[in-house]
């Protein structure tokens, strides 16, 4: 009957041939006028509103998005994820997130979206582009997570735009005037997958980050956290907006190397009045501070294409290797207007020595290991430190890396947690092909490193300890009260996640999880975690009020890829990692 001939079969309209397009039309019209007017009208009006309701329907879902999202979803680009791939140029096996993954991704997460501040359009497109990171996984790494987040929660809501939160007073501290955590956490937010307080710190570096304080900062800080901080984060979301910053920094800190009259650069200089000077309290820069600069400055060169960056920093790494060292060890004071170390200065690879020694070995890794100079010295160190300052205590046998005093060279059984950097660079070394002995002495000490956490009530490292000698065997490992806080420092987490990468072997995750516990219990407070000032004493922790930013950039993030189901989450082919925990490409030399 009627709703026979109503069943249209658009099938067959759309044939080509001419002749049956038409029977059919002539068809149609006649059933259509078979309807009686009020027939007609009804069907109008239910055309009409179903037509209503569809426009409705779509058109509030688009504007609730928008609305949300602050986005006009018109500027998005429609690239299929093939050709991301190819405008972005995104190396081998570098996949391209889909655009309407992310999309979709977004829209599901409703009630994150609703708390969010207007987003900027170019953020979600960058969000599509980049490096991608799993989301976390089981229960260790999304506890790490957590308290990621809950550390970031204290900062954004005391802090926010300052160098460091202060958690318990629920106030800031300022040092540079840079926003410190928000630019060193850039790319641990990356990793974990945190878009939403990605784009909210992108949205800060982009209206906000500010260079014209008048004010000294200190050129390897702001190297290795400002930097190196941008350079990750360019690399990671390939946002050209890190890489435009990380130029106006490295610009900024140049007139060190350039005013120097030695290729050895001063250690401070003031941003506005660009005047480059040695410390108030010493006419010498710190030998790790001068050396620890060149992967920043040449990956700022290889990315932008200008070369000053990478030749006055390698100047430095060349005019020391032409230095006599003391088997390879170095003073750790440096003269800049002599080019000289001063001799009479320590050796030690704690405070102002320790990352001299890193820096060998991955810059060498970060030019294609072409640079010969760089891997002969990094031996020649290597085997200067297992001569001459390894030593082991007499109670329970445990290897450690003591000092030799200013003036004397006198053996000192002192070892800095910051030492503790060293079994994961040694572990590193081996896996690019240095000599296998080195994972013995980075086996080794990693366990020393572990027992400066479980040998404490609190379950966490003091900042110095100290070790018995054959002349004072009644102690074998010790902490003297002024040594005993901690700063929440990354060296030992570090070197397990490269230990683990490494070996696979999961007691160095089990150790790592321990030391989360530690600064679960003791540091954790409503405004994030804190430094404290004892580890000897659960009842007497004396909390500092103080998170630095290596919490955020290192300590967190080298926990949070050491709990990874994938150990080699991040790899250590691809990337060398500075010494802010920062990764950067490897190049082919
Ligand atoms: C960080 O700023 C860097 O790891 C630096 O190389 C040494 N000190 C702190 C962390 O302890």
């Amino acid at each position: 009957m009627v709703q026979d001939h109503v069943a249209l079969n658009f099938e067959k309209i759309s044939l080509t041939s001419h002749g049956q397009n038409y029977s059919y039309k002539i068809s149609c019209l006649r059933f259509w006028r078979k309807f009686s007017r009020l027939q007609k009208l009804t069907l109008y009006i239910v055309f009409f509103i179903v037509f209503i309701l569809i426009y409705l329907w779509l058109f509030g879902n688009i504007m609730k998005f928008n609305n949300v999202m602050g986005l006009n979803i018109q500027k998005l680009p429609q690239l299929s994820n093939s050709q991301q791939e190819k405008e972005l140029d995104l190396p081998d096996g570098v996949e391209a997130v889909k655009l309407n993954e992310i999309v979709n991704a977004e829209v599901i997460n409703e009630k994150e979206q609703i708390a969010a501040p207007a987003i900027n359009p170019t953020i979600l497109e960058l969000t599509s582009y980049g490096i991608k990171f799993p989301s976390a996984s089981g229960h260790r790494q999304n506890a790490i997570l957590k308290a990621f987040k809950h550390a970031w929660t204290g900062y954004q809501k005391y802090a926010w735009g300052h160098d460091h939160v202060k958690p318990i007073s629920k106030k800031y501290n300022d040092w540079f005037n840079m926003g410190l955590t928000i630019v060193d956490s850039l790319d641990t937010l990356w990793i974990m997958n945190l878009k939403k307080e990605f784009s909210e710190a992108r949205e800060w570096v982009s209206s906000s980050f500010n260079l014209d304080h008048y004010k000294d900062v200190n050129l390897f800080e702001t190297t290795i956290r400002v930097l190196g901080g941008f350079l990750s984060a360019y690399h990671l979301s390939d946002d050209s907006l890190f890489l435009e910053k990380a130029l106006n920094v490295g610009e900024r800190l140049l007139p060190c190397f350039t005013k120097s009259p030695s290729p050895i650069p001063y250690s401070d200089i003031n941003l506005v009045s660009h005047l480059a000077h040695s410390p108030k309290w010493s006419p010498d820069s710190s030998t790790a501070e001068v050396s620890t600069l060149q992967l920043e400055f040449r990956d700022l060169s290889r990315s932008t294409g200008r070369s000053s960056f990478e030749d006055v920093s390698f100047k430095v790494s060349e005019h020391i290797h032409t230095l006599e060292k003391y088997h390879g060890l170095v003073p750790i004071y440096i003269n800049p207007n002599t080019g000289k170390f001063h001799r009479g200065s320590e050796i030690k690879l704690g405070a102002r020595g320790d990352s001299y020694y890193e820096y060998l070995l991955k810059q060498w890794i970060q030019t294609g290991k072409s640079i010969d100079n760089l891997k002969n010295d990094y031996i020649e160190a290597i085997d200067g430190i297992t001569t001459k300052l390894v030593r082991t205590t007499p109670q329970r046998n445990l290897t450690y890396i003591g000092e030799l005093r200013a003036g004397t060279r006198e053996f000192h059984p002192k070892m800095d947690h910051l030492v503790c950097y060293l079994p994961g660079t040694l572990a590193l070394g081996v896996h690019h092909g240095m000599p296998y002995s080195h994972m013995r002495l980075a086996e080794k000490l990693i366990e020393t490193c572990y027992l400066m956490y479980a040998d404490q009530p609190t379950f966490l490292s003091p900042e110095i300890v100290y070790f018995g000698t054959n002349n004072d065997i009644s102690r074998d490992m010790y902490v003297n009260i002024n040594d005993a806080h901690n700063l929440l420092r990354p060296e030992f987490v570090e070197s397990l996640w490269y230990m683990y990468q490494i070996s696979g072997n999961v007691t160095y995750q089990n150790w790592g999880w321990s030391v989360f516990q530690g600064f679960e219990r003791y540091t954790k407070v409503a405004g994030g975690y804190t430094s404290i000032g004892n580890v000897l004493d659960p009842d007497d922790t004396r909390p500092r009020d103080m998170t630095e930013s290596f919490f955020f950039a290192e300590t967190l993030k080298y926990l949070y890829l050491l709990m990874s189901d994938d150990r080699h989450m991040l790899s250590i082919d691809k990337y060398v990692i500075n010494s802010e925990g920062h990764p950067l490409p490897t190049y082919n030399r």
